[in-house]
């Protein structure tokens, strides 16, 4: 299979609604009252889920990069990596924004302002976990969860439980409007991040499968042969009127990679 040209295809669909670019421009104006940033990405596509233009934008104020999902994920060490269902594996991010707001609270002070809580905004591609890292943070349910991607339309503060006075802002999950490439678009596809009306599932789960060749072929006791989902639609006897039914067999891979059933990768 030709995985290049393939891959082209896959940005044909240019995923950029009306709601992203006004997400995006909200997000720039409040940057201005923000005093952290945390990035957050998805643990299995840290590069792809990373936003290029984010320190641009944040014109110095500290960011701190975390990678979500990090149960679905193989470990990457560079990064803070935490499981937003996970309250015990945020300690290490809890204890890296209570360091970076104390010379934020020092300044106030010294200016004779007590009690103003620091402003931490959360950003990050669609369904990265933003809203569930909230909620965890909050320690209530604040913040709409859902698995589709594009749920969170608005931003929204919301106050952290901490000793520290800390105020959450969620926002709604942005993607650039062009794709940095077409291994972005695909793993983002893969990934969820993009929403499953982006995109074509035959030609996401034709590379996403190519991309992790060997575990697929073993989880599924199967050999790709020309088309990996044309072997899976028949492994698992997917038809529909006689024929073979590839786009169910599509979207049987991507929920299994989605849920780790495959295995725990880091794509990048
Ligand atoms: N396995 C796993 N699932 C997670 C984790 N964090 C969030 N999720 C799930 O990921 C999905 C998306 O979570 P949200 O918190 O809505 O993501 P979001 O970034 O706010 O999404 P948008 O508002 O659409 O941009 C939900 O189904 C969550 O339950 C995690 O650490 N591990
Ligand atoms: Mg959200």
């Amino acid at each position: 299979m030709d995985s290049n040209s393939n891959n082209k295809e896959a940005t044909k669909f240019n995923w950029y609604p009306g709601h992203i670019a006004k997400a995006e421009r909200e997000l720039k104006e409040k940057l201005q009252v923000i005093d952290i940033v945390i990035e957050l990405r998805d643990a299995r596509i840290p590069a792809a889920s990373a936003h290029q233009d984010l320190s641009k934008w944040a014109q110095g104020k500290p960011i701190i990069t975390v990678l979500n999902k990090s149960d679905l994920a193989a470990p990457k060490k560079e990064f803070i990596s935490i499981n937003s269902k996970n309250p015990a594996s945020l300690k290490q991010l809890i204890k890296e924004i209570e360091k970076l707001s104390q010379p934020i609270l020092d300044k106030y002070k010294s200016k004779g302002i007590i009690g103003r809580p620091t402003r931490v905004m959360v950003v990050g591609y669609p369904n990265v976990g933003k809203s569930s890292l909230i909620n965890k943070l909050a320690q209530k349910k604040k913040a709409k969860v859902s698995d589709k991607a594009g749920v969170t339309r608005q931003q929204q503060w919301i106050d952290a439980k901490s000793k520290l006075n800390i105020k959450l802002l969620d926002t709604p999950g942005i993607i650039p409007p062009k794709f940095y490439s077409d291994d972005q678009a695909l793993k983002l596809a893969l990934c969820n991040c993009l929403g499953d009306n982006a995109f074509d599932h035959l030609i996401i789960a034709r590379e996403g499968m190519g991309l992790i060749k060997e575990a697929v072929e073993e989880h599924y006791q199967l050999e790709f042969g020309n088309d990996p989902v044309q072997a899976l639609a028949e492994k698992k006897n997917l038809k529909q009127n006689g024929e073979l039914d590839l786009g169910r067999a599509a979207d049987l891979f991507l929920k299994d990679f989605r849920e780790a059933k495959i295995g725990k990768f880091c794509l990048d």
